[in-house]
């Protein structure tokens, strides 16, 4: 039999937002011994190291728009999308590791070049919805996913050289409780499936994944996992840039990750916005690792 193939890639990135520390994100995964655990499932893993990201001293801040570091972001997307389009070329599992959440941009410039009919599970406090308009900050993390469903700034828009990577309709959003006016106005006129805190209390986890894995089967053939860590509550993730409380507990994402991997709809993955600086002795990084253990098959008995 064929070994399972597993490609990771770093990207170094905290360009997207202001807290530094969160570029040692892939490195805090890596300590935690992501390679070790995957390697004990059977995977052939393939690290191919980080992805260049300007620092920000270096980064440029010129440009006409309100969006920090728009070109040393735009850039290192540009080079995570041909190198994630590589990996599903081989054949192997992309796994990528953040970076502030930006980086999705481009990983989903890259799965979506490959994998028509994508869905995307986006696991996250927030919407990640903005656009330059709506936008709080100007910070580019706030926008990937707008961005991705083709609204929001140009650069953004076209990473890749294609737009939409999804659809607003193959989109689901799991752990919402900090959105701001125009990413709510958005999900309703977009029609955005999402799961905030609210109903994932009333209905419990099991029956949310039931729900998501159903919509997204019927509708997508490939279903990229987009994993902020700030979805977990901070409690049991401190190690993030903005931290928003009544979040999901660690067994709640341990069954998630779980029911993802019984249903085997997901065939890409990343976990972002792991901040060493901010966390207690890496157990953000360690939970990225437990979390990627359990989405690729790691079984408790
Ligand atoms: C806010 C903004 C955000 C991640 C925070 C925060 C967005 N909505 N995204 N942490 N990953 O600035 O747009
Ligand atoms: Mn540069
Ligand atoms: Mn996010
Ligand atoms: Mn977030």
């Amino acid at each position: 039999m064929k070994k399972k193939q597993v490609s990771i890639i770093g990207v170094p990135m905290d360009l997207g937002q202001t807290r530094r520390g969160v570029d040692m994100g892939p490195s805090a995964i890596r300590y935690g011994g992501l390679y070790e655990r995957l390697t004990d499932l059977g995977y052939t893993v393939h690290d191919k190291g980080d992805i260049t990201v300007d620092i920000l001293e270096n980064a440029e801040q010129s440009g006409t728009s309100n969006l920090k570091n728009l070109e040393s972001v735009t850039e290192a997307s540009e080079c995570l999308a041909k190198k994630i389009e590589q990996i599903i070329t081989d054949g192997h599992f992309p796994l990528v590791l953040g970076g502030d959440h930006s980086i999705a941009l481009g990983t989903l410039a890259g799965v979506a070049k490959k994998h028509k009919n994508l869905g995307v599970i986006w696991y996250d406090a927030h919407g990640d919805l903005n656009t330059p308009d709506t936008s709080p900050s100007g910070n580019i993390h706030g926008m990937p996913l707008a961005a991705s469903i083709g609204i929001g700034h140009s650069a953004l828009i076209n990473i890749g050289g294609f737009s939409p990577k999804v659809k607003p309709e193959h989109v689901v959003i799991i752990g919402a409780r900090d959105l701001d006016a125009g990413e709510r106005k958005l999900i309703k006129e977009k029609g955005i499936k999402v799961y905030t805190m609210h109903e994932i209390d009333r209905l419990g986890m099991s029956a949310v994944m039931r729900k998501t894995i159903d919509y997204l089967r019927e509708r997508t053939e490939f279903v990229h996992l987009s994993l902020d860590l700030d979805g977990l509550d901070p409690t049991e993730a401190p190690g993030v840039g903005t931290p928003v409380a009544g979040g999901l507990s660690y067994r709640e994402s341990h069954l998630a990750m779980e029911m993802l991997e019984e249903s085997s709809i997901i065939t890409s993955a990343e976990f972002v916005e792991v901040n060493p600086i901010l966390d207690e002795k890496n157990k953000t990084g360690a939970a990225a690792v437990a979390l990627i253990a359990s989405l690729l098959g790691e079984k408790l008995l």
